[in-house]
């Protein structure tokens, strides 16, 4: 990897910002206005990439339960390195869920509990969280609830800097989650998030995607079957060797946590894989899709379009977003998306010629990193899917009035053990210390506020957003949300209620390296 192969504006991304704030003394809505496009920096792939649009689509499979006697669908999941072909022709090593990346989709039914039985055989211990699940914390993916692998010193058990969590639940080789799945059907996600190792744990493929579905979404007539689309997004560098590159400071993740100096602020890759292939591309019919897409990647934001061959923009309808249907539909041009964010769109492929393609693109990224994937519309075909005027009515409505108290937090850059950190409220993570505690049944507002771009999740609940920057929330914005993208320099209000289970959980920043280099705070629901 070629390190210091950045751009200028790739370079912008902690020290512009930041250096553009302090230095300068702009004011926050000054940096704003100069906000930079990317927080982190572009790492090189040192192999010849693809050409785009070569690679078919692939669709991760769907995961056979099991058991489904009891109540409960039971699956299993084993934590393994294999190797699959993710460049043509070139080998890749990866530490897989059941052997592939993305790891295997669990299809469930709301309400219908399921029971996950993960198995480390991986040489590092892990933690798997169901990103967007409503989840008992024992199921949660507690930093510190590792799964040791077989043989792992119990000893140099590695709970963040040496930090003790007594409150940890450590099992050895496997572990049983269950979800109980008693929420707004959506597509959520699974992956690791092991303290301090979460980054490069899911960029060397520990993610999978889960879609909870119910009959009054079945119902409404939306795009079915080939026509639905999961489109996970991630972008990833590779090493001379056909391995996976992450500037890792410690290759075997085993001790020392964090990356390289020009990193800190985030790895981005040169190569966008959408559900694991590189640029792909997929034979469509002239109808309706439903694309379900998330954004995978652990710093890279896209700001994503489709575009016809002759130029022409189509419609990207928002019908979903984090936590599952809007109200109604909203139509944009182009739709930005964060890490671990997931957006739900119809897209109408019947006007476009046949033979022709649409490609999306990321407008945020430049030379590659642009392309994004294509769809080559092959036939015409009979459509009777709708998208209807109202999608769903049980969108929690809470208001600024119902909320028992207002919370302010800086999600802001800082010193952390001596080195660089990311913090929130002045604070690097800590398992031990308390950072919010809220009533089960509460509704609260909290004012979140950045310095560079931070995608903020809360575990556990759904949230809607407020305000942006002062202002109503934008058109992306709308509906049941888990993460929220905060641009630089800008505060965004969200609104929430704390419900569903007691216990400790946590919220963070999902951008994947400042979450292991310490922006993370607990949140303890009694
Ligand atoms: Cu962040």
């Amino acid at each position: 990897m070629r390190e210091r192969d950045m751009t200028r504006r790739q370079v912008l991304g902690i020290g512009g910002a930041l250096g553009l704030m302090a230095a300068t003394g702009l004011s926050a809505s000054a940096a704003l206005a100069r906000r930079p496009s990317i927080t982190g920096a572009e790492s090189r792939s040192a192999l010849p990439l693809p050409p785009p649009f070569q690679v078919p689509l692939p669709i991760p499979s769907v995961l056979a339960p099991v058991s489904t006697s009891g109540g409960t669908d039971r699956y299993a999941i084993t934590q393994r390195e294999a190797s699959m072909e993710i460049l043509p022709g070139i080998r890749t090593p990866l530490w897989t869920y059941e052997g592939t990346f993305p790891g295997p989709t669990i299809e469930s039914r709301r309400g219908r509990p399921i029971t996950v039985t993960h198995r480390n055989e991986l040489p590092v211990p892990t933690v798997v969280h169901l990103h967007g699940g409503r989840t008992p914390a024992a199921s949660d993916g507690y930093p510190t609830d590792l799964v040791l692998p077989e043989g792992w010193p119990e000893t140099a058990m590695h709970t963040g800097h040496g930090m003790h969590d007594p409150r940890a639940v450590v099992t050895k080789l496997t572990r049983d989650y269950t979800f109980p799945l008693d929420q707004r059907p959506t597509l959520l996600w699974y992956h690791d998030h092991r303290m301090d190792f979460t980054a490069p744990a899911i960029w060397r493929g520990l993610a999978g995607l889960h879609i909870v579905r119910d009959d009054a979404e079945d119902a409404l007539g939306l795009p079915t079957g080939p026509r639905e689309l999961p489109l996970m997004i991630a972008d990833r560098t590779f090493a001379a060797d056909g391995s996976l590159a992450y500037p890792a400071l410690d290759p075997t993740l085993r001790e020392r946590p964090g990356v390289t100096d020009p990193y800190l602020a985030g790895v981005l890759g040169d190569v966008i894989l959408v559900n694991g292939a590189p640029w792909p591309v997929h034979e469509a019919d002239a109808a309706r899709y439903r694309l379900r897409i998330l954004n995978a990647s652990n710093a890279r934001h896209y700001e994503l379009e489709a575009v016809t061959d002759d130029g022409h923009r189509l419609d990207l309808v928002q019908i979903g977003a984090d936590q599952g249907l809007l109200a109604a539909p909203v139509t944009h041009r182009a739709l930005p998306i964060a890490p671990a964010e997931r957006y739900d769109v119809i897209i109408d492929f019947s006007g476009v010629a046949i033979g022709s393609r649409v490609r999306v693109v990321n407008r945020l990224g430049s030379g590659r990193t642009r392309d994004v994937m294509a769809f080559r519309i092959a036939r015409n075909a009979t459509d009777d899917s709708r998208i209807p005027r109202t999608l769903s009515d049980d969108l929690p409505a809470w208001r600024r009035s119902d909320a028992v108290r207002v919370r302010e937090f800086s999600f802001r850059t800082g010193r952390m053990r001596g080195g660089h950190g990311w913090l929130i409220g002045g604070l690097p993570f800590d398992p031990s210390r308390s950072d919010v505690t809220a009533s089960l049944g509460d509704v609260e507002v909290w004012r979140l506020i950045a310095d560079v771009h931070h995608p903020v999740h809360l575990h556990l609940v759904g949230f809607r957003v407020l305000s942006r920057g002062g202002r109503p929330p934008l058109p992306h914005d709308a509906g049941l949300k888990d993460t929220v993208s905060l641009r630089p320099g800008e505060s965004v209000e969200i609104i929430t209620r704390f419900d569903g289970y007691r216990g400790r959980y946590l919220f963070h920043c999902h951008n994947a390296e400042h979450e292991d280099m310490g922006m993370m705070a607990n949140l303890e629901i009694i």
